[in-house]
């Protein structure tokens, strides 16, 4: 049914979905949030066991908005898996949580990944900005095209890998997926994963200065960096810390976003493995030990999170 020994084509990844709604007993639900330029839609996974009542954390975790970053989406499904169907999870983690997955936020810039050659390592989605232009001049960097101090180490040329679009959500995959947060209502906990760079992120893009509650963020971070040395027994190293401060001012983040204007409690990026050896090019012998490694890290800062209110 699905695998994290290779990495999957979008049909595989929707078909995987597909079987997890029909055979999880109403439990998993595969709902869509927008429609692409190209026609696919992007879809939203939500777990939530109706048997628990009792408060539950709400947590959203995205993947695949940037195309190349295959490990994402590997990530976000095995995650998913564990959510579905892990007794070990069903068990501790389901009675208290209601989950929201985006396992590709991107379709058609992920699917345009597969036509070979990774498709010169694509990375914005596939909007047809001008006809005339050359085709790297195709596509917004749907990672600044959200709407929180926009523009900020982003681009206004459409040739740009960080094309920021005419407007904040002038994209369907970014309008779509905003109106789908705000009804699903107030988070506990939004994470987007990315690669590569190995390190746990959080608010604000745009400054070096901390959010109020920084020091929460900080701890709860904690959590993963220590679950995944744990289970890598000392191998993998992530580093902790702001976004702005970590790796330079950018905006129109989805973390931004979530964190500032929806009011998540909690907003991570997590960029995946390596630290730069391979890159995007992350070998398929790599993807079960980093996506084991990253589900016993949202696993641990969960628990951290429904222990300590
Ligand atoms: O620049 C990005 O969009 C992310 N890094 S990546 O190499 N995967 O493209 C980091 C985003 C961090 N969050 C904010 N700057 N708000
Ligand atoms: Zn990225």
């Amino acid at each position: 049914r699905m695998d994290w020994n290779s990495y999957h084509a979008l049909e595989d990844i929707e078909g995987y979905l597909g079987w997890l709604n029909a055979s999880t007993n109403g439990v998993v639900q595969v709902l869509s949030a927008a429609t692409t330029q190209e026609g696919r839609p992007v879809y939203v996974v939500r777990v939530n066991d109706r048997g628990a009542t009792g408060p539950k954390k709400r947590i959203w975790i995205e993947g695949g908005i940037h195309a190349r970053e295959w490990i994402s989406p590997a990530a976000t499904t095995f995650i998913l898996h564990q959510v579905a169907t892990n007794p070990d999870w069903q068990r501790t983690i389901l009675p208290h949580t209601e989950w929201y997955f985006v396992p590709v936020a991107n379709p058609d810039g992920y699917a345009h990944t597969f036509t070979g050659g990774r498709a010169r390592l694509w990375r914005k989605n596939r909007r047809v900005n001008d006809n005339a232009l050359p085709d790297r001049c195709n596509g917004v960097d749907l990672n600044r095209n959200w709407d929180l101090k926009w523009g900020v180490g982003a681009s206004q040329n459409p040739c740009s890998e960080l094309y920021m679009g005419e407007v904040p959500f002038s994209e369907a995959e970014t309008t779509g997926l905003k109106y789908f947060m705000e009804r699903v209502g107030p988070l506990d906990l939004f994470i987007t994963f990315h690669s590569y760079g190995q390190s746990v992120l959080y608010p604000w893009g745009w400054t070096k200065d901390p959010p109020k509650n920084a020091k929460m963020l900080h701890r709860v971070g904690r959590r993963f960096l220590e679950a995944v040395q744990h289970v890598s027994k000392g191998q993998v190293d992530y580093t902790l810390g702001g976004s702005g401060a970590m790796l330079g001012f950018a905006s129109g983040a989805t973390d931004d976003w979530a964190y500032g204007a929806l009011g998540a409690k909690h907003a991570y990026t997590i960029e995946l493995r390596d630290t730069g050896h391979y890159g995007f090019l992350l070998p398929e012998a790599q993807i079960g030990s980093t996506v084991r490694e990253t589900a016993a890290g949202v696993q641990c800062m969960v628990t951290y999170m429904i222990n300590n209110g």
